[in-house]
């Protein structure tokens, strides 16, 4: 497989990608050792209608944009109504799902009038209000789709976003006693287009890190919302990402504040806590709470971080919110009354299911390979670091070295505003076959973050072309791949000069 990418370079990352896929065997389905919730849909009001829609959208290779659509009148509902289920899934146009190690929807966000009616990702949860519950919809309402469809690929897809509605019409005789909802975003880093933050591996105590509480004091919260009217919550689930173990969900009025729910991050198969093969736990169908105006929502995330580093996470809670009398307990006075079990919204997604970390042919040991030449830079370009790319043959393969003290500075020389690269440390050798949980940030704690261009808070540029290699380490050989292109790796080698040498 290395001879293949060699002649014929960049282009034939897909084919590989396709053939690892390929020899994918199949994954015990069951999350072995811990029983999982049940899956719970609430009964549909009758007259309720199922309808998919088709959202096309053309990628460009390697993309990892944050990038926001108009939903066109032929892509939504016709009449105005109740909207009371909603379920994401992506696809290639030929209708089959994409493998998430090859194209991964790293988040999508319907917004309706601004509001956001479904926030998910790669766990794709499925949202089926409360029976008697739903979205107000109007024809007229501004729908935009916001999503982050990441192509690990270099080449140039064309997508689907399909979304499947479940949808009361408003002339239907169940419409007259619905409850409206609004969906308040409770998210770790509020406020922000593009909510992320980096887990530092064996952050936080024993393995264990729960973001904002345990991060740095000078960072301030941003996790807190406060209620606009007395009301009930009546659903929601987590989304968190690889790494992540559970989002909690408190309320705080005064100087109290309780939890009102944990949605665990249930991991399927044996790569647990490194990949999407997951679900989240969401709220049954009765759980309810009453709010009061000026309560406040938090919410906070925990992840293991012994494994590895988990960068650009994320943790929000999404809550339904109704300003109808819906019979919620008050969760000062009678905790007890709120449900906590958790429900699943579906179960294991066949697409997750790619693990990697397969012994393959396709990358060098660089720990084996000789010296390459002493270099302060190494340019990134077509998607190959050029100098100790673990895919290249040659000289050009060799670990670029770098004195003790010194730095090599890489640079990215891809289309700046589209194609993201980073330089992040995996544990050597790091040649195993790319999937949903390898290679890891498990090598030294250090990462380029994504060397790129774009609007500051948008997108997950670091808004710098560069990237230079810590003075601090020590001799030895360090392997490193890129997060946005997994199946890009490269090593740099830190060489003390012997003396004798010049
Ligand atoms: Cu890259």
């Amino acid at each position: 497989m290395r001879e293949m990418r060699r002649s014929r370079g960049l282009t034939v990352l897909p084919v590989l990608m396709a053939a690892i896929a390929a020899a994918v065997p199949s994954v015990a389905s069951a999350q072995s050792g811990s029983t999982l919730p049940k899956i719970v849909r609430p009964a549909l009001p009758a007259g309720t209608v199922t309808k998919t829609y088709k959202v096309p959208l053309s990628i460009k290779p390697g993309q990892n944009l944050n990038l926001y659509d108009t939903i066109k009148a032929n892509q939504r509902p016709s009449e105005a109504g109740w909207i009371v289920g909603f379920r994401p899934d992506l696809k290639f146009a030929d209708g089959s799902t994409p493998p998430v190690d090859q194209i991964h929807l790293h988040h999508l966000v319907m917004l309706l009038n601004n509001d956001i009616i479904v926030a998910s990702g790669e766990e794709k949860t499925h949202i089926t209000l409360p029976t008697g519950f739903g979205n107000p919809y109007k024809p007229t309402d501004r729908l935009v789709l916001n999503h982050m469809i990441h192509n690990f690929t270099a080449n140039p897809e064309k997508v689907v976003f399909e979304y499947t509605v479940d949808f009361l019409p408003a002339s239907a005789p169940a419409a007259a006693s619905m409850m409206g909802v609004r969906t308040q975003f409770v998210d770790v880093e509020g406020g922000k287009a593009y909510p992320v933050f980096d887990v530092k591996r064996n952050a936080g105590t024993n393995g264990r890190y729960t973001y904002p509480a345990q991060a740095p004091a000078s960072l301030s919260p941003r996790n807190r919302v406060r209620v606009q009217r007395d009301g009930t919550l009546v659903q929601t689930a987590g989304h968190l990402h690889p790494g992540g173990l559970y989002t909690d969900l408190f309320v705080t009025r005064g100087d109290k504040t309780v939890k009102i729910f944990r949605s665990n991050a249930h991991y399927y198969g044996a790569s647990k806590l490194a990949s999407w093969n997951m679900s989240m736990g969401s709220t049954s169908p009765d759980w309810r709470v009453a709010v009061k105006r000026n309560d406040i929502l938090s919410v906070q995330v925990t992840y293991d971080t012994r494994k590895a580093a988990w960068y650009e996470s994320m943790g929000i809670s999404p809550v339904a919110l109704s300003d109808a009398p819906a019979g919620g307990a008050d969760p000062f006075t009678n905790l007890s009354a709120i449900d906590q079990t958790e429900v699943l919204t579906h179960g294991e997604l066949k697409e997750n299911r790619d693990y990697g970390g397969r012994k393959t042919q396709g990358y060098a040991d660089a720990r084996k390979l000789a010296d390459g030449p002493t270099l302060s830079k190494v340019k990134i370009k077509d998607f190959v670091y050029k100098q100790g790319d673990l895919t290249m043959p040659g000289k050009k393969g060799l670990p670029p070295l770098v004195a003790p003290g010194k730095s090599i500075t890489f640079v990215n020389e891809d289309p700046l505003r589209e194609i993201f690269h980073t330089i992040t440390p995996c544990k050597a050798p790091c040649n195993r076959s790319s999937g949903v949980s390898y290679p890891l940030a498990d090598g030294v704690q250090v990462d380029s973050g994504e060397l790129g261009f774009g609007p500051i808070g948008v997108t997950a540029a670091a808004n710098r072309a560069t990237w230079s290699t810590p003075t601090y380490l020590k001799p030895g050989t360090y392997s490193y791949f890129c997060r946005i292109h997994p199946d890009m790796r490269g090593a740099w080698r830190v060489k003390k000069p012997k003396a004798t040498q010049r």
